[in-house]
């Protein structure tokens, strides 16, 4: 048999935590480099086809982002369009479609046929002091359906320290199983579909579970259980907080099989026509 991608330890870790960091898990230079250089190349392009001088330095993996402060601070569309761009990145594909991936998903759910969440893939952008898509405490199951036992893969481009706020999770929150959402009033925020889910009794839940908040770096990699509570730390440095994330699911676990694998906001879909037992009407 050949060799496993994920160690006995780092299984256990996840089947109690339904969370694990690894370490070190992509090449930086075959893996990430050729994304970060990706980036760079669209932030050009932006710059070219809005008129905007770019005095650059040539790339480096370090400042692969620079001059995006800048043009979000001229225009914040542009920087929707970068973001809507990046994901798009071929590279990108290629570390979402990495064959240890899905050699993951086979060492931690049993039996399972995996897929890749459609539309569940992307690079996130996190702006110092903007509120509007942080994501707050969640699930990642109503948010992506699928299957009741995905994983998020969640991976930074950049250094991930205290100031540009760390993912936060709540090790073992994932044997709560699937837990019931509100919608917080579209009339009174800014955000819009999934931006606007909230657990139901937040506080209480949240009362019974230590966080984590893990110090990462490119090449780095968290594994979070579609059940495990987590959210968007709060970035207070100067710099854009660059991560990705894309998703595998379980095509023989039988709550999504039962559904047709239907993916949710991002798919047209509102996830409560799927599960209205978890939606709880705050009207
Ligand atoms: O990176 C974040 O701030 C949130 C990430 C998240 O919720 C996810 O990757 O599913
Ligand atoms: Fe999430």
């Amino acid at each position: 048999m050949s060799r496993s991608v994920l160690t006995q330890d780092q299984l256990s870790s996840f089947e109690r935590d339904g969370v694990v960091v690894l370490k070190n898990f992509y090449d930086r230079e075959n893996d990430i480099l050729p994304i970060q250089r990706g980036i760079y190349d669209i932030i050009g392009q932006v710059m070219i086809g809005h008129g905007v001088e770019d005095h650059r330095s040539a790339f480096s993996p370090e400042t692969f982002d620079d001059g995006y402060q800048h043009l979000i601070s001229m225009n914040r569309a542009w920087g929707g369009e970068i973001y809507d761009a990046v994901k798009q990145i071929p590279a990108f594909f290629r570390l979402v479609g990495h064959p240890s991936n899905e050699r993951i998903i086979s060492e931690l759910r049993k039996n399972a046929v995996p897929g890749i969440a459609a539309g569940g893939y992307g690079i996130r952008i996190d702006n110092p002091r903007e509120d509007k898509f942080r994501a707050m405490w969640h699930q990642e199951y109503p948010s992506q359906l699928r299957s009741l036992d995905g994983v998020v893969f969640w991976s930074p481009l950049v250094a991930i320290t205290e100031e540009i706020g760390p993912v936060v999770v709540c090790p073992g929150s994932h044997r709560e199983g699937p837990l019931p959402v509100i919608e917080a009033d579209p009339d009174n925020s800014n955000r819009t579909g999934t931006y606007l889910l909230m657990l139901h009794r937040e506080a209480e839940l949240l009362s019974r579970y230590s966080k984590i908040a893990p110090l990462t770096g490119p090449g780095d990699l968290i594994l979070m259980d579609f059940l495990v509570l987590h959210a968007s730390g709060h970035n207070i440095d100067t710099r854009s907080r660059w991560s990705m994330q894309f998703r595998y699911f379980n095509f023989s676990e039988p709550t999504g099989r039962s559904h047709g694998w239907k993916g949710s906001f991002a798919a047209g879909v509102d996830f409560k026509t799927v599960h209205p037992e978890l939606y709880v009407s705050s009207k």
